[in-house]
């Protein structure tokens, strides 16, 4: 096939079809408006057109298709008439609606925990590689965070001397023995993952009574899918402990470790500013996206485009300079601990290529979409896979492994090919100039130290404007975009619902980018948005309604929060009992679920958004959303509204404030800013 050829393959059949919607009622971010026009203007198809012309399943949407074995798919949708009397549905082997959809819904627990926790098994063979001296690229540069961190590991960071003083431990042996140690959970097969402890200690009782506490990051997702196969475990409820048992071990487990391994590696986020959407790409420059999800790559990557010969190689080809810009979660990392802006979120992946000017794209694992390399095609962009574990069947792809002991040469050999690739634009170049300011670096340990002054860092003062009403209440809203709802409209309506009701955001993935690109990720916009109470708590302590955490492993960080906000007093024992709510407006990925669960288990009401699909399973469905509230404290619930969606939140907001005894606080301190607002206006 000649190069036309295969160029035909990636152009559009939109025009063919019905008539194209609207790019306004795809997206209510302009420069994603402005992109998906300029990719019909060339004819080239994204994942707006397909959306289009391919419906999702009405049966897998439910839940209640079944392929676990080849009797199957055994298909079991509920009637149109709904259910009178017995469910009768059964696959082949007898298989009920609530087995079908539980399994399925426990493999999105399985494939999510594995994503999340084979980035953190990375990370930590890295930081091993790091801490034995084995690669000169990567070191260990936070080393008070690997002080603290250390004996939630079991290791010990003082010794005894020979008169039996306490001394130093030699930091680089506290390095390697934590690197040993956090890369044995995966594998460890009884006992308990050992970050886990680190829940309020109501909660982590509660999990050993249910047994539930997992006992190693791997067993635990293999085991969904042993019980999983055909003809195991039948029986939703059962399967759903498996299903908390994997998802503790990716958020309390695997995604912990990230984060801190992460954070120790490279740096424990502070506030930085930065900038983010399309705009941020410079038509002068030589622009590179980074996307995907581990930072091992990335920040490699940016520490080559910063050497002055590569500089100078730029400037050789003709560009004025070397932008980076990052897309989904890799985004949200060089963000957090370099400013890198961020070009946009999951939707926006192809966008990005077609604006001609992007000379590389840059990819490792998770949330890559395979058309990126047909879209690529109609251009000169380069598409560069990094990972093993992750290629893209295109001759037109190039691969060029990102080895941990190599790193710095091959980020080296990566930037350099982008460079190369300037010369070769070939369509004329179309940035959209929309770009909007952020503040980004919210680590629990920044907001600790944001909140509670420069001497003591404590969340007291977060949770005394919890209890006198200021605020609230807290909500963690997080996830991906979905190509069956309105691009970042479910992200951005929820959140500012929230805030105007004196909710503040705890935000991480694409919800993050989303936020930034609407201007909330800034102090100043607490004063247009936000309700007074929370408004005036964003002033006095110069921080934004909507706290950006990092990635969506760092969701551990929420988790995080939330326990230093039980620890801090007041308000209660335990996560279930803080007036908090979770929300993933716009979720489409397995790492969605993982996340979801594991928010449930730790105790928290979480709502998703566009649908879950367990709708075809009534009984299946009423355990998640109503009785896991009577074991964990926390459950699911799904509402595609976004208005309704923030609402439901707000009202188990205040169900809590209620049960704290502190709802007539909140009541009285309105009633304080009305009258203060009555004053200033007289
Ligand atoms: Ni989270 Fe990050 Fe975005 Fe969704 Fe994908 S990037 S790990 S999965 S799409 S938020
Ligand atoms: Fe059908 Fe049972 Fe096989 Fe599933 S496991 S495909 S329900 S026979």
């Amino acid at each position: 096939m000649s190069v036309e050829d295969s160029k035909k393959g990636a152009v559009a059949t939109v025009k063919k079809e019905k008539k194209a919607i609207n790019p306004r009622e795809l997206t209510i971010d302009p420069a994603t408006e402005m992109m998906i026009e300029r990719s019909r203007e060339l004819e080239v198809e994204t994942i707006f057109d397909r959306a289009q012309t391919m419906k999702a399943c009405n049966i897998g949407i439910q839940g209640t298709c079944c392929k676990n074995c080849a009797q199957g798919p055994c298909r079991l949708p509920l009637p149109k008439s709904g259910i009178e009397g017995e469910d009768t549905r059964k696959g082949l082997c007898g298989a009920t609606p609530e087995t079908i959809a539980s399994r399925n819904f426990a493999r999105m627990v399985a494939g999510g925990a594995a994503a999340h926790s084979d980035h953190g098994r990375g990370v930590a063979e890295t930081f091993l590689a790091a801490a034995r001296k084995e690669t000169e690229d990567y070191r260990i540069k936070d080393t008070k965070k690997l002080l603290e961190i250390a004996p939630d590991y079991g290791v010990e960071t003082t010794v005894q001397g020979e008169d039996g003083e306490v001394l130093d431990r030699d930091i680089d042996e506290i390095a390697v023995e934590l690197g040993e140690r956090a890369l044995a959970q995966w594998g460890q097969q009884e006992g308990e993952v050992c970050t886990v402890k680190r829940a309020p200690s109501p909660r982590y009782e509660l999990w050993k009574k249910l047994g539930v506490v997992p006992r190693g990051i791997d067993r635990e997702i293999v085991e969904i899918m042993h019980r999983t196969h055909m003809g195991v475990d039948q029986d939703y409820e059962n399967i759903v402990e498996q299903c908390t048992r994997a998802a503790l071990a990716d958020g309390w487990g695997g995604s912990m470790i990230a984060t801190d391994l992460q954070d120790v590696l490279f740096g424990c986020p502070y506030p930085l500013k930065s900038s983010a959407n399309l705009g941020v790409l410079k038509a002068d420059h030589v622009n590179i996206i980074i996307h995907g999800h581990e930072p091992l790559l990335s920040e490699m990557i940016v520490q080559a485009s910063e050497l002055p010969e590569m500089i100078d190689l730029a400037k050789e080809k003709g560009a004025k300079g070397i932008q980076l810009g990052g897309i989904c979660c890799t985004a949200n990392e060089i963000l957090m601990r370099h400013g890198v802006p961020l070009a946009g979120n999951y939707l926006q992946q192809e966008l990005a290529i077609i604006t001609g000017a992007v000379d590389a794209m840059v990819v490792d694992v998770q949330c890559i979409m395979e058309n990126i390399a047909n879209v690529a095609k109609c251009f000169h962009t380069k598409v560069i896979t990094t990972n093993p574990r992750a290629k893209i069947a295109s001759g037109d792809v190039m691969h060029i492994e990102f080895d941990e002991h190599t790193a710095f040469e091959d980020a080296k050999r990566i930037v350099r090919t982008a460079i190369e690739n300037f010369p070769n634009r070939e369509k004329e170049i179309m940035i959209p100039d929309k770009s909007s300011d952020l503040v980004a670096g919210f680590s629990y340990e920044a907001i600790n130290y944001h909140l509670g002054g420069t001497f003591r860092g404590s969340y007291t003062p977060l949770n005394d404007n919890i209890i006198n009403g200021r605020i609230r209440g807290v909500a963690g809203v997080v996830g991906c975009n979905n190509a069956r709802t309105t691009h970042n409209d479910g992200h951005i309506t929820v959140v500012k619902e929230l805030i105007k009701h004196d909710v503040i955001v705890l935000t991480t993935g694409c919800n993050a980018i989303a936020c930034a690109k609407a201007g909330l990720l800034t102090p100043e916009s607490a004063k247009v948005f936000c309700g007074s109470g929370l408004a005036e708590v964003c002033e006095a302590v110069g921080i934004p309604p909507v706290l950006h955490m990092g990635s969506c492993v760092d969701n551990s960080r929420i988790l995080m929060a939330a326990t230093e906000v039980v620890k801090a007093g007041g308000l209660g024992n335990d996560i279930s009992e803080l007036p908090a709510a979770g929300s993933a407006p716009e979720w489409m990925s397995e790492k969605a679920i993982s996340i979801g669960h594991y928010f449930v288990a730790s105790g928290v009401y979480t709502v998703f958004g566009v649908h879950l699909p367990v709708n075809g399973a009534p009984v299946f469905q009423d355990y998640l959303y109503d009785k896991l509230e009577g074991i964990y404290g926390g459950m699911w619930d799904m509402e595609p509204d976004p208005v309704e969606h923030a609402r439901k939140m707000i009202a188990h907001i205040d169900k809590k404030r209620k049960a704290l005894g502190i709802d007539k606080a909140r009541e009285r301190v309105l009633m304080d800013m009305a009258a203060r607002q009555k004053l200033e206006a007289a």
